[in-house]
């Protein structure tokens, strides 16, 4: 027999390497406690997780240089120039997680493209949370290759340009840029592939799932202000140290979020753009809460703090003899024999591969030097 519930306890994240997600701010903690019995599908009901969803928004837009365009040349209404600057409307929803910001920028590429077979480009490094999205919406998915890891360092793990532009036609709907790939944590050079996409009028989607609350504070020559970028997937319950679930769709137009809405002719609202009904009013709050307590300043500490210490286990585990694969955010791709990565999963670690099998570090906030100075000493015993 099991038992109670009351008397077990979830995994500890000491030995929790390849995740993702982590242990939530406390003020996030806090936040989703308070909210859990409240539901953003039915703003009218619970107004004040509502108005917290569009707070929410407005965060992420401004976190991710993504200010909204209200006038049809598609001028920006305002530019987020420094960290006092408020974004003034932003359009987007916080959603059940990067799965469903990516089904539904897929579906209103779909809905707003001429296209009658349409499909959509993505490089190989995209999530496979595209791939359902292509199988629920019918839409033909295009994979396009990256650079091999083990080549030019510049260029490895992202998107072959070349490639991605003889895949474009007249039937794409939308093009895929990944801004922090889940394998190699790379980035896609973002205005080359809005520029490939813009050749033949598709929409650009940039997947920033992970990396957006790190992008801010990395020196790329890009800013969504400046590319052409019509929706990013950017997830609260990731780097943003908020309790799940809480995903983040954003779209520069409120035209694309109206191509999403069904009429909800019973509520008090008369529309829905969101892909789930009943939501989690937990998640918004967290989101909320982990955005005030930690924009910019703990956001820029944490991802510091993650990039060295990265950039310590990168040079720990070359000085053993292994190959650690190029990265522009904190995640540590290294390639172990497989005997060995099945030994120290064995050992408590949890670790999980990449497809071509390299084990990978993912710099969260509960990796610290002394969990991955542990790491390193079993993989000494181990090896
Ligand atoms: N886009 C990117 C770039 C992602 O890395 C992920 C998830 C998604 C979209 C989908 O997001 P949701 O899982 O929120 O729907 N990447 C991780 C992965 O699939 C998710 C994860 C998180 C896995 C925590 C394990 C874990 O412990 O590997």
């Amino acid at each position: 027999m099991q038992s109670p519930v009351a008397d077990r306890r979830p995994q500890s994240f000491d030995r929790v390497l390849s995740s993702m997600c982590t242990e939530p701010h406390p003020a996030a903690r806090e936040a989703a406690e308070r909210f859990l019995a409240t539901n953003p599908g039915d703003p009218a009901t619970y107004e004040t997780v509502a108005e917290l969803e569009r707070e929410v928004v407005a965060d992420l837009a401004r976190l991710a240089e993504h200010p909204a365009v209200d006038d049809a040349e598609g001028a920006p209404t305002e530019r987020v120039t420094d960290d006092t600057d408020t974004v003034e409307s932003a359009y987007g929803y916080v959603t059940s997680g990067g799965t469903e910001a990516n089904i539904q920028a897929v579906r209103a590429a779909r809905e707003q493209t001429d296209a009658n077979d349409p499909n959509v480009v993505v490089p190989a490094s995209a999530h496979f949370s595209f791939q359902k999205a292509a199988a629920v919406l019918d839409v033909e998915l295009r994979e396009v290759p990256t650079h091999p890891v083990d080549g030019n360092p510049e260029q490895a793990g992202r998107v072959d340009l070349d490639a991605l532009t003889a895949a474009v036609d007249e039937e794409t709907a939308a093009v895929v840029a990944v801004a922090g790939s889940t394998e190699y944590g790379r980035v896609d050079p973002v205005p080359a592939v809005a520029d490939a996409a813009q050749t033949v009028d598709a929409a650009v989607h940039v997947d920033a799932a992970w990396g957006g609350f790190a992008l801010p504070f990395t020196d790329h020559d890009w800013s969504f202000a400046d590319a052409p970028v019509d929706t990013i997937t950017i997830d609260p319950h990731k780097l943003g140290q908020a309790a799940v679930p809480a995903g983040g769709l954003l779209a520069r137009e409120p035209a694309t979020l109206d191509s999403l809405a069904v009429d909800t002719p019973y509520l008090e609202t008369h529309a829905q753009a969101t892909l789930t009904g009943t939501r989690s009013g937990a998640g918004v709050a967290s989101a909320r809460a982990a955005f005030d307590a930690l924009y910019p300043d703990g956001y820029r500490a944490a991802h510091e703090r993650a990039t060295e210490l990265a950039a310590w286990l990168d040079t720990e585990l070359r000085q053993r003899g292994y190959e650690v694969r190029p990265r522009d955010l904190p995640i540590v791709a290294v390639a172990l024999p497989e005997s060995l990565l099945a030994a120290l999963r064995e050992a408590g670690w949890k670790l999980s591969p990449t497809a071509a099998g390299e084990a990978r570090v993912v710099c969260m906030p509960h990796v610290d030097r002394s969990a991955l100075e542990a790491f390193l000493t079993d993989l000494d015993r181990l090896r």
